[in-house]
């Protein structure tokens, strides 16, 4: 798939806002690939569809999640969280793109999961410190990109588990183990 034509394809079906997030995260995403030795290729497609299916209506999500048996668990979650998994299901179905790579880095971008391949780091980070991002706690993650990737990771997550725990929100469980493997793993 060609960059131009994707760029084209995701603006026709994001508002501004999150097209110019989008932007955002290719952006940083290439940095990323570039600094860590990503294949720029598949970073920028995974980036330019990660939010894909952000805006489809949360009962045809619900409905994906039952009958292409993704994790029956996330129906107990949040439904922030399924535009990532549905969202890998649909730029398959509707867009064609079978790499595995590619659809991973949407699949995880929102809860990560344990022993990520590079592309998922990348995007999973692309999407939390893109210049268009201001909340508490974004430039040392910024800073952190700079030097280490799996740290800059950790410190997403950490300040992604705090944030919900301030809001008494459930944590995935996807969400938890990324933490539990970086901690493992520094
Ligand atoms: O789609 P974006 O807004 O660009 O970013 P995203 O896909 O990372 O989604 C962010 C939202 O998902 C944010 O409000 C935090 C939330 N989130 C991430 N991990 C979890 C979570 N929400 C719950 N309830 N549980 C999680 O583990
Ligand atoms: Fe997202
Ligand atoms: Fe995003």
């Amino acid at each position: 798939m060609d960059v131009n034509q994707a760029i084209d394809i995701i603006k026709s079906v994001l508002p501004e806002k999150r097209f110019l997030h989008t932007l955002g995260v290719v952006k940083a995403a290439k940095q990323l690939a570039n600094k860590y030795g990503g294949d720029i290729n598949k970073v920028e497609l995974s980036a330019i569809f990660h939010d894909y299916a952000k805006y489809r209506p949360v009962e045809e999500m619900r409905q994906i999640i039952i009958e292409q048996q993704l994790p029956k668990q996330l129906l107990n979650f949040h439904t922030e969280l399924w535009h990532a998994p549905v969202g890998a299901y649909l730029v398959e179905r509707e867009i064609g793109i079978t790499d595995v790579e590619i659809l991973n880095g949407i699949r995880y971008h929102t809860t990560g999961r344990p022993n990520m391949t590079l592309v998922e780091k990348i995007i999973y980070l692309a999407d939390y410190i893109e210049p268009n991002r201001q909340f508490p706690g974004v430039d040392e993650v910024r800073q952190l990109a700079e030097k280490n990737i799996n740290q800059a990771v950790l410190q997403a997550t950490k300040n992604t588990i705090q944030f919900l725990l301030e809001k008494n929100s459930l944590v995935y469980p996807d969400t938890i183990d990324t933490y539990n493997n970086l901690i493992n793993k520094s």
